[in-house]
């Protein structure tokens, strides 16, 4: 096992601030809102709370555009507000890990602000400039990720920046040692405010070489993570998670092998992308497989066994909810939002539950255009109404795999407005809150948050949970979910049944005859083997030791 630290008992949780909760009646979450709500999470028993961006910020990205690093938005709060968060929740053992969005700045930062107004000014060459094409046009046919062109001519200078997101978030140029020794600066000025540690947006792109067109960890990466390690984070117990939609578990280790001295772990998603169209992408995603996606969570399971860790989650800010997409978010609702917790939990790594899934919250079935806020899902639309896409093929896909699904408010209770705000939300409340609501839930001695607490508390208490080795069992079988952990001759066995109908199945050698019921959804049992009948959704875990 690695050398132990705080972190591998610890299951995090995601708090995006918009949402949570509001205290002050503007219809927008904000951090007095989540101070109000830390008996929640401490309950639940979790050791951090990764919170998204609460930086000043026009809020076209809803917060991952960001005008000023050392200030918090106003519809946020103070940063009183923000030290009394990090107090309150220390307090608790609860860490604040900040979300660290460097690749780039909101257009109306300062620094974007001087840069376009005098090319000779250090702050020009903080972001990205080409000279436009020999037509006039974009340097490159480079689209953003969100819509559009990802380069914008500005013509008082007469050159191109890029934002490879959208026009609105224009990206930092990491080859410049003086945006890096900015970087580092306000890093360590969060640390020593006693932060537990950043989630990384994006992080795979700050070494891009632009010219050869490699965005995805380019050459400058790895040398820029060392140089940040060094700079910032060598010798303080901070948790680092960095995201990246490129990793691979060939390139894995790069990141957070423990000789690497560059970050803790990453936030990969092939098991997310895995379930998009090759051609369509996510507004149009492919059929559930649950073989595929075990196939994918249990590479990396071995990918990461003896070196690296593996960030778990099924769900956040940027993903559908993950019962409506991979589960059931109708009549097993409760059990499948137990039993996919038991599969995710259980497995080696640090799982990370995002807000509203331990109450189980589903997808929204939005009707119009007008309840979307999303920019990507807007741009998105832009693009293909412009080729020919229809609305309702479009809503379709965008109520299955958009990003406003997971971003609409918490439902605390079943009242108007589910307990979020006293005002007009800044998105619609999903009208599921009558029935699906945390004082329901909580209520609920076999509830999901009574599930969730029991497996994080499982992780703190137990090795095998924390280290032992993770061995699969029935990978290709279309609807059950098995696998066991190992740690000095003690074994665990999980099975569950990942699917809403009841299945018969032969447990093979392997898993624990018999043991202890550590968790179960249904009548606890106390034997892995031979022929066994599941009701849906059923799981159950054994511990042989
Ligand atoms: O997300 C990275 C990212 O690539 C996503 O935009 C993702 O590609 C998309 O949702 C899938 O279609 C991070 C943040 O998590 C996201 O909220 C930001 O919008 C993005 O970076 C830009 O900062």
């Amino acid at each position: 096992p690695p050398t132990p630290r705080w972190w591998h008992r610890a299951t995090g949780y995601q708090v995006w601030p918009r949402s949570f909760r509001d205290s002050d009646g503007d219809g927008v979450g904000d951090i007095p809102g989540i101070v109000s709500r830390l008996d929640h999470l401490r309950d639940l028993g979790i050791g951090f709370i990764w919170l998204s961006p609460v930086y000043a910020s026009p809020m076209v990205d809803a917060g991952y555009d960001i005008s000023d690093y050392r200030a918090i938005a106003p519809e946020f709060g103070t940063m009183e507000d923000f030290d009394r968060l990090v107090a309150e929740a220390r307090a608790r053992d609860i860490g604040i890990v900040m979300d660290l969005v460097v690749n780039h700045t909101s257009d109306r930062h300062e620094w974007f602000r001087r840069a376009r107004e005098d090319p000779g000014s250090p702050e020009h060459a903080l972001y990205v400039w080409r000279d436009p094409a020999p037509d006039g046009g974009p340097p490159s046919d480079l689209g953003a990720c969100f819509g559009g062109s990802a380069w914008t001519y500005v013509p008082e200078i007469g050159q191109y920046y890029l934002g490879y997101f959208s026009p609105a978030q224009p990206d930092l140029n990491w080859q410049n040692p003086d945006l890096r020794a900015r970087i580092w600066d306000m890093m360590n000025w969060w640390l020593d405010k006693g932060i537990a540690g950043f989630r990384m947006d994006v992080i795979s792109l700050i070494g891009k070489d632009v010219d050869a067109g490699r965005f995805e960890e380019g050459p400058d990466l790895h040398p820029f993570l060392r140089e940040m390690h060094r700079e910032t984070l060598a010798g303080r117990d901070v948790l680092t998670i960095g995201e990246s939609w490129s990793v691979t578990r060939e390139t894995a280790l790069d990141y957070c092998g423990r000789d690497r001295d560059e970050i803790d772990m990453v936030f990969q998603f092939n098991h997310v992308k895995a379930g998009w169209d090759p051609e369509f992408g996510k507004f149009r995603p492919l059929p559930f497989d649950l073989a595929r996606l075990k196939r994918v969570l249990f590479d990396w399971q071995e990918t990461l066994s003896d070196d690296g860790w593996n960030a778990l989650f099924w769900s956040n800010h940027d993903l559908p909810r993950h019962l409506s997409i991979w589960g059931d978010d109708g009549r097993f609702r409760r059990d499948c939002a137990r039993s996919m917790a038991t599969a995710l939990h259980l497995l080696r790594g640090t799982p990370f539950v995002y807000q509203g899934e331990e109450i189980g919250m589903t997808n929204m079935a939005f009707e119009r255009l007008d309840q979307l806020r999303d920019l990507e899902t807007l741009g998105h639309w832009r693009e293909q109404s412009a080729a020919g896409v229809s609305l309702e093929d479009f809503l379709a896909g965008a109520n299955r795999n958009g990003r406003d699904n997971a971003r609409t408010p918490v439902q605390w209770d079943a009242g108007p407005q589910a307990g979020f705000t006293e005002a007009e939300p800044w998105i619609e409340v999903n009208p599921n809150r009558v029935y699906i609501n945390a004082a329901a839930d909580r209520a609920d001695p076999d509830g999901i948050f009574a599930h969730y607490r029991r497996l994080i508390a499982l992780r703190r208490d137990l090795d095998i949970v924390c280290f032992g080795r993770t061995i699969p069992f029935l990978v290709d079988h279309p609807a059950i979910f098995a696998y066991a952990r190992e740690l000095d001759g003690a074994r665990l066995s999980l099975v569950v049944n990942f699917g809403s109908d009841r299945v018969a199945v032969d447990l093979p050698e392997g898993l624990a005859a018999e043991g202890r019921c550590l968790i179960a959804t249904h009548a606890p049992r106390h034997e892995a083997s031979g022929r066994v009948e599941l009701a849906p959704w059923e799981s159950f875990a054994i511990l042989a030791d």
